[in-house]
């Protein structure tokens, strides 16, 4: 089945990661998996561009079905593998409500994260301040807060929309890997540095865990003293 799939992936990107690991989590193993090198600008490559005209990736087909964002990818494997494998939307609405509030908020999450970590790739030296530093570092700050407080209401041993891994856990996981990569402390957001501990035990992470960062698990520090 998997066979007729194709993703064109970048290492390190969370929008390819979430696409990976809900594949891994719908027992899709065994597709056409292509690891592409953003220093060669393979993301702007013919092969890319024909399944995505930006130019980026996750580029995800299968069969005829071409699905570029990453969240719609996610969607699309629940919906079309749906008796297959974990099962990321629960069935009542109210608890769906909860997955997808969660799954949204955490574009915000990860906007809020990237504004912080990249900054000087996505801002050229010119137009660059250091309000703008501080002004995305406090936002961060305040985002790191709300999650804190989300996983704390919902007690122990608990995934991001309940005690279910979910499509929440898709789309967010990556954005919280991210975080401890670049230096989160566990120590003063426990909850997240819980909820990334039982992340990093499940199987769907480990076996989409960024090569780059097999080979170098140190990290950073950037976020360590926020
Ligand atoms: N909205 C897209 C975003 C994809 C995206 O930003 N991909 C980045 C890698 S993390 C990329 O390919 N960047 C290269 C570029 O924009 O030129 C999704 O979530 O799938």
């Amino acid at each position: 089945m998997a066979k007729d799939m194709t993703l064109l992936w970048g290492s390190g990107s969370p929008p390819c990661w979430r696409v990976m690991i809900a594949l891994e989590e719908k027992n899709l193993q065994g597709y056409n998996s292509k690891l592409l090198s953003f220093d060669k600008m393979e993301h702007k490559s013919q092969e890319v561009l024909d399944i995505n005209p930006r130019g980026q990736v996750p580029a995800f087909k299968h069969g005829n079905v071409v699905v570029n964002e990453s969240y719609a990818a996610c969607f699309y494997l629940e919906s079309k593998f749906k008796t297959q494998g974990t099962k990321l939307i629960p069935d009542s609405p109210e608890d769906q409500a909860l997955v997808y509030q969660r799954m949204f908020e955490g574009l915000t999450f990860y906007d809020k994260l990237t504004k912080v970590i990249f900054y000087e790739w996505y801002v050229p030296k010119e137009e660059r301040h250091d309000s703008a530093v501080k002004r995305n570092l406090e936002n961060l700050v305040a985002e790191l807060k709300l999650w804190e407080g989300y996983l704390q209401k919902l007690g122990s041993d608990t995934y991001l929309a309940g005690p279910s891994f979910t499509l929440a856990d898709v789309v967010v996981g990556p954005t919280v890997a991210f975080l401890f990569r670049f230096g989160l402390s566990a120590e003063r957001y426990p909850k997240l540095g819980e909820y990334y501990a039982r992340l990093k035990e499940r199987p769907s992470m480990k076996a989409s865990w960024p090569p780059h960062w097999l080979e170098d698990p140190k990290g950073q520090d950037t976020l360590k003293d926020i």
